[in-house]
């Protein structure tokens, strides 16, 4: 049996010490010893209280995900906590780094929780597309009652120590800031518990918290429906309300065996298979696999932005967000002074929503300083150019850089589609210059597609990657190319979702088509609130004719909701848009002049067009090496473009689907539409001769 669980006493109290590096994990081999431990515990007559306490960086963080898709073995999880509660002796948890999941789970089975500030506790399982399945959803609300409980549950997000001890969770917290030791603590917390005969505290046994809530079940629905709004298309969070209502109206164990048939539901569905995809696939794309082990990040302490546009404001308000200084640099004073307005503006707006005050505005703000010249990037670490996609403005300014940044200083361009080693080769020190290109709005977006150049060297690359990480981004390394991989696929999609639209497809068919997908906005609403005129610029820049109906609409000045009229019309003051009768015509006298045949273009044929064109440019970009593995591809989507995480990113969905229909469908598109770069990618049509899929390459 390998030794991950030890038992250490301590004046009569049995320490349960777990060591299973990196988080934890609840495996098979740990929930083995943790039961052998407990019976051991309590079998022993010189032990008189227990504590449950993890070696390393955090208190268990949950079950094993590696495990989900074995076959399960015992002693499953709700049979351990189950049997720590029943202990005749008092368990306390010693709580410290991220207690989550199953690992929060086992916590609230012990009868008394105490933690270091520091700690947090959470229920993420929902983000994986499951519910709490070992109790979670029966002893919290008992705990803190149902609607809080639901709270938790279906945001999946952590909450502090703190707030923990305040809604019951936890009895007392450690300062190790003063110096206090979260053992010695918990053992000092176990003898007082046996010298003052705490009564031994079983949540599963606590009633008052539910029995008032089953007074009142209209108030936990309305609560709920709430709580369940924002998340259509996802059955996890449905089925973490039910079970919860669960709690309120069942005796303990009968809850228990429901949300164990919720989980076993949800974790063999394919919504949880692919938001456990998206869990590794996010880790995985984080890695460099030809990165020497040796080479280590720069220290960012300093970050210069030039371009104090809507990308440049939102990239240094990303760095500042995160306590990194921030110079945001435009050699135009109107246009330095309106995007720093700009981003005292975005605090304000967050500090209203969120109930802060002024002087957190003025703290953010502060963060940031202004300058109008390229003399000011002498002391960054790293310097983000934003300007507008102007190859000709990116060299002269990687010029200059050239010149005026400090050596070793890693020069990135946000650039959307440019060539990276042109603009490397701007400059005497290619090794330095990488890509790193945020997603609008570059505060909130959290991918960065990280643009390694031909030239560009380990460390840089190794700096851009961990500085985006500390910035709460997801960096995805992806090679040279035009547009990358994020933009790459959109064009392909563009190009399908003007041929549909020509062909007779109306924007809201298209739109609802991607929405009934599980997209939260359709592809023309958000042209509308990016502006058509972005991707019209850019294609100019190109020479691209794949989108004549946003060329047109941005020709005739209808940008989208800036001006009130794009795809859609906007009424003054307005983000939704109504359906502009005029534009059919517009569109079919596209049509005509382009000979395209009118038609009704199907909801299946739209979803497969849009999609599976993408599919097809992924494999493209995986032939080419753009991106090293195809669930990079999925992360990109999901974090910069909002597919949908239920679907896992489109080479998950195309694995679903299969290889063979996918190719199977587009070569008959390409056929019926007459559009040849709907014909399988060479990648793909193997794939779907050898019957392979995408995450197995
Ligand atoms: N299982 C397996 N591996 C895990 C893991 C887990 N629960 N959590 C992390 N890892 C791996 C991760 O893949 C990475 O591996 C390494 O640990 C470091 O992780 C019954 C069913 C804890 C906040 O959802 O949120 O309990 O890439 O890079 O940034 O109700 O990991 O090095 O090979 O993320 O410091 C519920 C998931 C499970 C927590 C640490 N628990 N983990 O973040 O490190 S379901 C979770 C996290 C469950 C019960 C249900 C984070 C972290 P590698 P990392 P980090």
């Amino acid at each position: 049996m390998a030794q991950v669980v030890g038992i250490e006493i301590e004046d009569g109290v049995a320490v349960i010490v777990a060591d299973n590096p990196p988080v934890n994990a609840l495996s098979a081999d740990m929930r083995n010893e943790l039961m052998w431990a407990i019976e051991t515990a309590e079998a022993d007559d010189d032990v008189t209280a227990i504590v449950v306490h993890c070696a390393g960086r955090t208190f268990f963080a949950g079950a094993d995900i590696r495990e989900f898709d074995k076959p399960p073995a015992p002693p499953m999880l709700p049979d351990l906590i189950d049997r720590i509660e029943a202990s005749s002796k008092p368990v306390i948890a010693a709580l410290h780094g991220t207690a989550l999941g199953g690992g929060f789970e086992v916590a609230l089975g012990c009868h008394f929780r105490v933690a270091v500030a520091s700690a947090k506790m959470g229920l993420p399982e929902v983000k994986l597309g499951l519910l709490p399945g070992a109790g979670g959803t029966q002893r919290l609300p008992r705990l803190i009652g149902p609607q809080k409980a639901a709270d938790m549950i279906v945001s999946g997000d952590p909450i502090p120590a703190g707030k923990a001890l305040e809604l019951g969770i936890v009895d007392e917290i450690v300062d190790e800031g003063s110096g206090g030791d979260l053992r010695a603590a918990a053992v000092a917390f176990a003898k007082k518990a046996v010298v003052e005969e705490l009564p031994i505290r079983r949540i599963s046994q606590i009633d008052d918290g539910i029995a008032a809530a089953r007074s009142d079940m209209a108030a936990f629905d309305e609560h709920a429906a709430g709580l369940l709004a924002r998340k259509k298309g996802l059955d996890a969070p449905r089925a973490c309300i039910d079970s919860v209502k669960n709690a309120i109206l069942l005796p303990f164990a009968e809850g228990l065996v429901k949300e164990r048939e919720f989980f076993m539901e949800l974790k063999n569905g394919v919504q949880s298979a692919a938001q456990r995809h998206l869990f590794f696939a996010e880790r995985a794309a984080q890695r460099v696999d030809d990165m020497p082990k040796d080479v280590k990040p720069g220290k960012v302490d300093k970050v210069a932005v030039i371009g104090a546009g809507t990308m440049g404001g939102g990239i240094a308000m990303a760095f500042a967000n995160a306590g990194i200084a921030a110079t945001l640099i435009d050699v135009k004073a109107d246009a330095l002074e309106r995007g720093l307005a700009t981003i005292r503006k975005n605090y304000e707006r967050t500090a209203a929503r969120s109930g802060k005050g002024e002087d957190w505005v003025n703290e953010r703000v502060a963060r940031i300083t202004g300058a109008d010249s390229l003399q000011a990037v002498s002391d960054a670490d790293l310097i983000v150019e934003a300007v507008f996609e102007d190859m000709a403005l990116k060299k002269q300014i990687f010029g200059d850089l050239d010149r005026l940044s400090k050596p070793g200083a890693v020069l990135a361009t946000n650039t959307s589609t440019l060539d990276v080693d042109e603009i490397a080769a701007a400059t005497g020190r290619p090794e330095s210059v990488v890509g790193m290109h945020f997603f609008s709005p570059a505060n909130v977006m959290r991918l960065v597609e990280v643009v390694r150049g031909a030239k560009t060297g380990f460390e840089a690359l190794s700096t851009a990657i961990a500085v985006s990480k500390q910035i709460g981004k997801v960096p995805v390394t992806v090679g040279v190319c035009h547009g990358f991989v994020g933009n790459r696929m959109l064009y392909a999609r563009t190009r399908q979702v003007e041929r549909a639209m020509l062909e007779g497809g109306s924007p809201q068919a298209i739109d609802k088509a991607m929405t009934d997908f599980g997209f939260a906005m359709g592809p023309l609403a958000v042209s509308d609130l990016a502006g058509i005129d972005v991707g019209w610029r850019a294609r100019k820049q190109v020479g691209s004719t794949i989108a004549p109906v946003a060329d047109a609409l941005a020709e005739m000045g209808r940008f989208g909701q800036k001006t009130g009229r794009g795809f859609y019309l906007y009424s003054e003051g307005s983000r939704r848009g109504e359906p502009d009768p005029d534009l059919n015509a517009l569109i079919a006298g596209i049509a005509a002049e382009k000979g395209v045949t009118r038609r009704e273009v199907p909801e299946t044929e739209i979803v497969e067009r849009l999609i599976f064109a993408m599919v097809n440019e992924g494999a493209r970009i995986l032939e080419e090496g753009i991106a090293a593995r195809s669930s990079d591809i999925d992360v990109i989507w999901v974090f910069g473009y909002g597919w949908p995480v239920q679907r896992g990113g489109p080479m998950f969905h195309a694995d679903q689907v299969g290889a063979g229909v996918v190719a199977g469908r587009l070569s008959e598109l390409a056929e019926a539409c007459g559009d040849e770069t709907l014909q399988p990618a060479p990648l793909l049509a193997k794939l779907a001769a050898d019957g392979g899929t995408f995450g197995k390459l």
